[in-house]
């Protein structure tokens, strides 16, 4: 039994344990997603992630939320898409070390962005596919450990995604 929920709307304004920062390798802040997570937690935030320098592609480091309704912050760091198999395996990396960091911390609730769709153009479709068997996995991996995830598209072609691939 897999259990993902989806979701739709501005992570920046929900509650949960942690939401996840599709950020870059520097940490420090950029567009899309990040800007909007920075933006909302306040300047406290960057000066955390100046302690944290940097993460490599794949990884996964937390903060707190500061300013935001979520209590940490996980940030991870997709790949920029270029077609090569390693880009599928660095996606998979971030759902499932950001997964990794959420149950070291005893976090029991998680929610996603669609990492690496938008800056970084990974195809959606593929995307959202990875992130859900990725998740799927990781779940049926760690079944005595009780977390509530969710996957939160923006738009609605990311939203009409999720929904078809957890039909
Ligand atoms: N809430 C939820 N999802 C959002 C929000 C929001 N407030 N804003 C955008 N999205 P992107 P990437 C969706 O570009 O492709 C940054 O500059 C968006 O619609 O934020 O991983 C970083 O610093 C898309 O589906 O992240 C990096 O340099 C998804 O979030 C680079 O962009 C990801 O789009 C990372 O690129």
């Amino acid at each position: 039994m897999t259990n993902i929920k989806i979701i739709q709307g501005d992570i920046t304004k929900m509650k949960a344990d942690a939401i996840v920062n599709a950020a870059n390798n520097s940490l420090l802040g950029g567009g899309g997603v990040d800007g909007a997570i920075h933006a909302a937690a306040g300047p406290h935030l960057l000066e955390e992630c100046m302690t944290l320098h940097g993460c490599h592609t794949g990884d996964a480091k937390i903060t707190l939320g500061y300013d935001l309704p979520a209590k940490h912050v996980i940030h991870t760091v997709g790949p920029v898409y270029s077609g090569a198999r390693s880009d599928d395996e660095m996606l998979e990396a971030c759902y499932r070390n950001s997964l990794d960091v959420a149950k070291n911390a005893d976090l029991h609730s998680i929610i996603f962005p669609a990492i690496s769709t938008g800056a970084f153009g990974f195809p959606a479709k593929m995307a959202a596919q990875i992130a859900y068997k990725t998740i799927t996995d990781w779940q049926k991996k760690n079944k005595t450990y009780k977390i509530q995830v969710a996957l939160c598209a923006y738009d609605d072609k990311t939203y009409q995604l999720y929904k078809q691939i957890a039909a």
